[in-house]
Parts: structure tokens; sequence; C-alpha cells
């Protein structure tokens, strides 16, 4: 079963979007794993976006990172890494298609809301990285019918 690793970020935790966020993830029939309210340190920030680290945007988007608690998540799921991502739309919410969490959310492209991993190996490099790995393993009587 696939996992993957989604953050609220710091706008969507002032603006109080975890409930209605982690709503859409439960109604869809995934099954949340683990999750945490944190405070994040630059250096996990920078390991997080490593990718990204020659982007002219790199030190707003630590420093945006960094500047309030986030809500770290591992969902679990049938195509769960692709499925979420498509839940979320595209990176800038102005090319998001409406109905996605950064459509209905968001209108800027530093504050889009929510992180996701866009890969396998992505995935499984973040759970590592945000979670040492650690998931809870359980069944849900409902599985049978998702
Ligand atoms: P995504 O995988 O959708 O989160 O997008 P990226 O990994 O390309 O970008 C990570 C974050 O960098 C985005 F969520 C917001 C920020 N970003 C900018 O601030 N400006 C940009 O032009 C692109 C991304």
């Amino acid at each position: 079963m696939e996992r993957t690793f989604l953050m609220i970020k710091p706008d969507g935790v002032q603006r109080g979007l975890i409930g209605q966020i982690m709503t859409r993830f439960e109604k869809k029939g995934f099954k949340l794993v683990n999750a945490k309210l944190m405070t994040v340190s630059r250096e996990l920030a920078e390991k997080h976006y490593d990718e990204l680290k020659e982007k002219p945007f790199f030190g707003e988007l630590v420093d945006f990172i960094t500047s309030g608690p986030v809500f770290a998540m591992i969902w679990e799921g049938n195509n769960v890494i692709s499925v979420a991502r498509a839940m979320m739309g595209k990176t800038n919410p102005a090319d998001a298609a409406p109905g996605t969490i950064r459509a209905d959310f968001a209108v800027s492209v530093g504050m889009n809301v929510i992180h996701g991993s866009d890969s396998p190996e992505n995935a499984q490099r973040e759970i590592d990285l945000w979670f040492n790995g650690e998931a809870i393993s359980y069944d849900k009587t409902i599985a049978k019918w998702l």
C-alpha cells in the first residue's frame, strides 16, 4: 500500500484550514497513519526543499515554511501520491482546477496552503525526514468498501 507525505503549510495552519483539508482526504478514503503539529527548523526546511536550492525563491520559501507551525501528515492508500497531488491542484493556485485545495483556498504561489510528495522516491525521503520513517499500521473496518 502506497504512502505519501502531506504538510499543511503555515498559512493553512494560521487560517484554520487543517480540519477542512484533512476531511477531504478522509472522505476520499485515504488512511491517516501519522500526524503532528510542529515548528520547522531552517535545517529541516532546507533539506526538505533541497531540489529547489538553486531557485531564486529558495530563501523566501525557507523563510515562509519556518514562519509558523505546520501540520505534517502521512497518508496511505491506493495511488495516494498522485491522487493527493491531483486533489491539491497545480502549484500556482491561479492555474489549479476549481475544486482542488489550492484553487479553493489559496491565491498566491508562495502561500499555497499544502505540500505533497511528487514521486515514490520523494515520498519515502520525506517520510524519513519528517517522521523518521514512523507510521501507525492499523486496519479500518471500512477498507473492504474502498
Ligand atoms: P509543488 O511540488 O507543487 O509544491 O511545487 P514545487 O516543488 O515546484 O515548489 C515548492 C514550493 O515553492 C511551492 F509550493 C511554492 C514555492 N514556489 C514559489 O514560491 N515560486 C515559484 O515560482 C514556484 C514555487
